[in-house]
């Protein structure tokens, strides 16, 4: 893999911040995005704006083709059975909405458990707790180890047979653990559940096989693997969704309409109601023609390395603590700290002045924040274009920092 070569595909990455070359260590918020993804949306709006499935006129059919070809790469980029199971959402959060107001209202009751975790995304948490209060459930959290893994023997001591969804993120956003997301699957199912999987920190960095993990609904972001914002998937099976009212009435979804009563269109389309997101749609199957050209194992190879070295050379700052596991090989590319007593967004605001971008703050992860006893915590997280030179400016930037504050003090 040519980081170099890579990093020529970012226009963003080439200036400079604060009179420093931009060393953009944020991607767990968003990624950047090469210059193909930008000029697949240029082009469609260029080109071939026009709606789609409606007229039947030729710049109709180029959108539609662009939309519905987007469906196919996604279907193939984490390998669903057939492109009916590949629905077009706004992101991860309106994903995991979906399936909590369709799937959860018409499947669970009073009794019933939802299970999640301490170390879940607010978009995981929050859904799940409107549903319960709805329909009289009871949401319950695995607990994590010293060392912020997950273990097995506490997902099945957690899931009953009263579980009807078991809901999960595969990476975390914050201790950048990686979740047995297939071992857990396995527990939901002889359990009579559910699993959902918030995919949204996996899907950009390694390959993903929705069939071979066997999870019934799968959520992931396109903004976060290079796509344009605005632009997300639900992956779910058929004969879920099949049977799943959809959430959004109006046009684009139905099949007929009277007076009174309406039906669907088939799936997928019956959950995308409205104009939806053609030029996302079509700048997402960009980015995964992007990822897929540079390979997802290359990818992943990288930000384990990267990882490793950052963990390596950030624990020798003095005062930092570094939160998750200290085995690099059960974690992906991103380290979450603190330095000291120095304030999270203090850190950020260093390291800005140097031109490096670091995430600040809860992460939208209180439950997690509460479990690690913190406030707040600063982030690095590393993609594709990033280098260990990029680290090396961290870790001096945070000597600086931590050089600074002792003044201070
Ligand atoms: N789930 C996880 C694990 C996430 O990291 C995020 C966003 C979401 C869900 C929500 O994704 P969205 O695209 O629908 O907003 N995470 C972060 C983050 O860590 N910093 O900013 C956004």
């Amino acid at each position: 893999m040519d980081v170099k070569e890579i990093r020529k595909q970012f226009p963003i990455l080439d200036q400079e911040v604060n009179g420093h070359p931009l060393v953009y260590l944020d991607s767990a918020a968003t990624s950047q995005k090469p210059v193909s993804v930008i000029e697949a949306v240029n082009d469609y709006y260029r080109g071939y704006n026009s709606n789609v499935h409606r007229g039947v006129h030729t710049l109709g059919t180029r959108a539609t083709d662009g939309y519905e070809g987007a469906r196919e790469k996604v279907r193939n980029f984490i390998n669903a059975s057939s492109t009916q199971e590949v629905i077009f959402t706004r992101g991860t959060t309106t994903a995991i909405n979906t399936v909590a107001a369709s799937y959860g209202r018409a499947n669970l009751a009073e009794g019933d458990e939802i299970v999640i975790t301490h170390m879940e995304h607010h978009s995981n948490i929050i859904p799940w707790q409107q549903l319960a209060k709805e329909t009289g459930a009871t949401l319950k959290y695995v607990p994590l180890q010293e060392n912020g893994t997950i273990a097995i023997e506490d997902v099945r001591e957690t899931v009953t047979p009263q579980t009807k969804i078991v809901s999960i993120m595969m990476v975390s956003n914050v201790l950048g653990t990686m979740n047995p997301i297939k071992e857990i699957t396995k527990i939901a199912h002889e359990n009579g559940a559910v699993m959902v999987v918030d995919g949204a920190q996996a899907a950009p960095h390694m390959k993903i096989d929705v069939q071979d993990l066997d999870c019934d609904f799968f959520a992931f972001s396109g903004h976060k693997m290079v796509g344009p914002t605005g632009i997300g998937v639900l992956y779910g099976k058929k004969k879920h969704l099949n049977s799943m009212e959809p959430v959004e009435f109006g046009g684009e979804m139905i099949d007929f309409v009277g007076l009174q009563e309406s039906t669907w269109k088939e799936l997928p389309w019956k959950f995308e109601g409205g104009t939806p997101i053609i030029a996302g749609a079509i700048g997402l199957g960009a980015a995964i023609d992007f990822l897929e050209q540079v390979g997802l194992h290359n990818i992943e190879e990288h930000e384990h390395k990267l990882a490793a070295y950052a963990l390596d050379k950030m624990s020798e700052v003095e005062g930092m603590t570094i939160f998750g596991p200290s085995d690099p090989g059960q974690r992906a590319g991103l380290v979450t700290f603190n330095i000291d007593d120095v304030h999270p967004h203090d850190v950020a605001t260093v390291l800005d002045a140097e031109g490096i971008a670091v995430r600040a703050g809860h992460h939208c992860a209180q439950p997690l924040m509460k479990w690690l006893n913190v406030s707040a915590t600063a982030r690095a997280s590393f993609y594709l274009y990033n280098t260990e030179e990029d680290i090396d400016k961290l870790v001096a930037g945070l000597v600086k920092t931590k050089e600074f504050f002792s003044d201070v003090f």
